[in-house]
């Protein structure tokens, strides 16, 4: 057996797909956008994908385009749930998680459970670029962030941090039927015309979490996973039902098997629903992915779940594939 068929083999394998199934019903001329190729989570992040293609458009590289495009919706914090804008846990404070992935090298940084900082995303950038580790949580990602000089505010009394608020006020959300209402995560890949790939993700996770409760967005494999050799996959939803199942990482390698990227997407649901014996419906788990030949897709189980897709002449907001192909109750 060759070293290609013995690796092939694992991988499927540890996958657990007997039969691979290719595509059905996608549309590939739909699904192609080439390179420079942006996507993201939900519609908010149609701003924040034409702030990556301008970043990039500039000459820059495609972690600045994924860094400056999460910037932005952590600054304007469109959904009330990325950035200091963002959800209260259970103790009434807002705590942050993000990552940062690049497809060359397989460089990431992370930061969970920060407090009182702006862009949890340039810190994970920072911990990616100027440490020896990946991840760092609570208080020790603060203490650096701060050392690093990034913009903060007190989080020691409650009546700074409402004054914050009150004069960084955010919109409000638009009315939404997504049934939880109470969450919405912004993650954002992007393909450079250089062939590389990288991705961000960025929450301040489910509202009303326990105080120092992490979710998926900042793990490695689970909000976001890049391989400049096949593409990457990130994810929003209930964290704790992707994170069990190192869901991106499960579509990167399904789209490594030849599965599209809407396919790889909707067989990772359709695995981690037969795994857990829940219903599609309430499993609230929602995924992008791009491969490196400018292939995307998506696929989620929340019915309201929409993705935003960039490309040089285009910018637009997708419905959710997976309605007409998973068998999602209400
Ligand atoms: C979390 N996955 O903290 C995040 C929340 C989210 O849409 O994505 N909401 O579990």
């Amino acid at each position: 057996m060759s070293r290609r068929q013995f690796v092939r083999g694992t991988a499927v394998g540890f996958l657990g797909v007997v039969a691979l199934p290719h595509a059905r019903g996608a549309d590939p001329a739909l699904q192609t956008g080439g390179a420079p190729l942006i996507i993201s989570t939900w519609p908010f992040g149609k701003p924040s994908n034409d702030e990556a293609l301008k970043v990039l458009s500039q000459g820059s590289s495609v972690l600045d385009a994924v860094e400056q495009g999460i910037r932005l919706a952590e600054s304007t914090s469109p959904s009330q749930s990325v950035g200091l804008g963002g959800k209260p846990n259970a103790a009434g404070v807002v705590q942050l998680d993000a990552c940062i992935m690049s497809g060359l090298g397989h460089h990431a940084g992370s930061v969970a459970a920060l407090e009182g900082i702006r862009h949890p995303i340039s810190v994970a950038r920072r911990i990616m670029e100027k440490t020896k580790h990946v991840m760092l949580v609570g208080e020790g990602a603060r203490l650096f962030a701060l050392e690093q000089g990034f913009e903060a505010i007190p989080v020691d009394t409650r009546e700074l941090y409402e004054k914050w608020q009150r004069e960084h006020p955010v919109e409000k959300p638009k009315p939404s039927n997504q049934k939880s209402g109470n969450h919405d995560t912004i993650a954002l890949l992007v393909l450079g015309t250089d062939g590389n790939i990288a991705g961000g993700c960025s929450t301040s996770g489910l509202s009303g979490k326990l105080p120092g409760r992490v979710g998926d967005s900042p793990i490695l494999g689970s909000g976001l996973y890049v391989d400049n050799e096949v593409g990457a996959a990130g994810a929003t939803g209930v964290g704790e039902n992707v994170m069990r199942f190192c869901a991106t990482f499960r579509i990167v390698e399904y789209m490594r098997q030849g599965l599209s990227p809407e396919e790889a997407c909707l067989e990772t649901i359709r695995q981690i629903a037969r795994i857990d014996s829940k219903r599609m419906s309430d499993l609230s788990i929602n995924f992008i992915a791009l491969d490196k030949h400018g292939r995307y897709g998506a696929a989620g189980t929340d019915r309201n779940f929409q993705f935003a897709v960039t490309t040089k002449t285009s910018s637009r907001v997708l419905p959710n594939p997976a309605l007409g192909k998973l068998k999602i109750s209400e």
